[in-house]
């Protein structure tokens, strides 16, 4: 039973939140106004603390990572020309198009200190060569080779991808990757599920409601998963909230989200940010600080808001400790999606370095299992 929130009304500036502060300590849902309001306010200590506070309740000081490698098998994907956010895709002829071979992939998760590699997180694009045989064949060879490593992959968009090129239902697509190794599914693919802004950002791509489909099916499979919103291009506050309130609806029905991640959208090398005329980082500290607070106080019926360092630096992943967050994108190794797209964060954290950035922020390191489980305590900082 998590403890009451209590909050102080000294440290929220803009007293038009506090009917949504009310709300907060007496557990009452948000509505999407009220995201909508604590979007559009400036008063980003007062959304902060009461998505702490809530947090603190649920989770108290603890802060969990998990070491995680990803590997990201092909760049391929016949969405190439309509993502047009997407930095990392390419078409089969183009340069610097590549599919592992198995080798290939094996070799990749070798590099791995797999003493310590507890979870493979495996995405790429959608290859008309990559169907069902690859990646049951992939799932068998890892687990074959590393029994005790966590195996999340493919997102709802690929299972499709999959399901269609291999020319089954995405039930038994799933039935067939999970027999295969599958524990897991990433949330990626979500970006905003409006379909004006789909239309704009990943025409062709997997409607909103299909990918809440996908992980419905997945969830009563007993796969569970994680979801996501990429922020920070045309959205509106609207927009974000209508996304939120799907993924929070389907929490509430199948409980099988284990984490909600914001995506900070990155605009090098990809045709919306020349749209947009926008170079480097494209989202402010105040915006990503905003959507973390957001999702806790928003998806009251999630445990886990994870920040993703790699996207956001690791500076706003410390502070963002303090506005709501609970989890931190591991130790990953080699992370190419939003390298190609301009994140200039470095491609992985050492261990001593995710606990230093932990301790830093007066907080107590949890490595965790893929499930949440907690295999090691560290001392906060003192
Ligand atoms: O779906 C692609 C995003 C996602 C860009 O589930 C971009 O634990 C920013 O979902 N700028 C894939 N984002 C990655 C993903 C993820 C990452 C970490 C952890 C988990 C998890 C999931 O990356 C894509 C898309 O939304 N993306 N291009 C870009 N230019
Ligand atoms: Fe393909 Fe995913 Fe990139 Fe879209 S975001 S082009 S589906 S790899």
């Amino acid at each position: 039973m998590p403890t009451a929130v209590q909050l102080d009304r000294a440290l929220i500036s803009d007293s038009s939140l506090y009917h949504i502060a009310d709300k907060v300590e007496r557990g009452e849902r948000l509505s999407t106004s009220d995201g909508v309001a604590l979007f559009a306010t400036g008063d980003l200590v007062g959304v902060g603390h009461m998505a702490d506070a809530v947090n603190r309740a649920k989770n108290g000081d603890r802060v969990t990572f998990a070491a995680n490698h990803h590997i990201n098998p092909t760049n391929i994907c016949i969405l190439r020309k309509t993502c047009v956010f997407c930095s990392y895709a390419r078409l089969p002829k183009e340069e610097g198009a590549y599919r592992y071979t198995m080798e290939q992939v094996y070799a990749e998760a070798a590099t791995s200190n797999t003493t310590l590699t507890r979870e493979f997180h495996i995405v790429g694009g959608l290859d008309m060569h990559a169907g069902l045989d690859y990646y049951t064949e992939m799932f068998r060879g890892l687990k074959e080779r590393y029994p005790h490593v966590h195996i999340k992959a493919l997102t709802a968009v690929e299972i499709a991808h999959v399901a269609r090129v291999s020319k089954r239902s995405v039930r038994d697509t799933l039935i067939a990757l999970r027999d295969a190794g599958l524990d897991t599914m990433p949330g990626g693919g979500a970006e905003v599920f409006s379909p004006g802004v789909r239309a704009t950002i990943a025409d062709k791509k997997l409607s909103g409601e299909e990918y809440i489909n996908v992980h419905r099916e997945a969830h009563e499979l007993g796969i569970r998963s994680n979801c996501t919103m990429l922020y920070g291009h045309v959205e509106t506050y609207e927009d974000r909230m209508a996304h939120l309130a799907m993924l929070r609806d389907l929490q509430d029905e199948t409980g099988g989200f284990l984490a909600y991640i914001p995506l900070a959208y990155h605009p090098d090398n990809n045709e919306l940010g020349e749209t947009l005329h926008r170079e480097g980082t494209a989202t402010s500290g105040f915006d990503d600080l905003k959507n973390l607070a957001v999702g806790r106080l928003f998806l009251d019926n999630f445990d886990h808001i994870k920040s993703h360092w790699i996207m956001v630096t690791p500076f706003v992943s410390q502070v963002a400790l303090h506005f709501g967050v609970n989890d931190l994108e591991g130790t990953v190794v080699r992370e190419k999606i939003y390298h190609e797209a301009g994140a200039h964060t470095e491609q992985r954290m050492t261990l001593e370095q995710i606990l230093k950035l932990i301790r830093g922020a007066k907080k107590a390191p949890v490595e965790r299992d893929s499930f949440y489980n907690v295999l090691r305590t560290f001392e906060a900082a003192a």
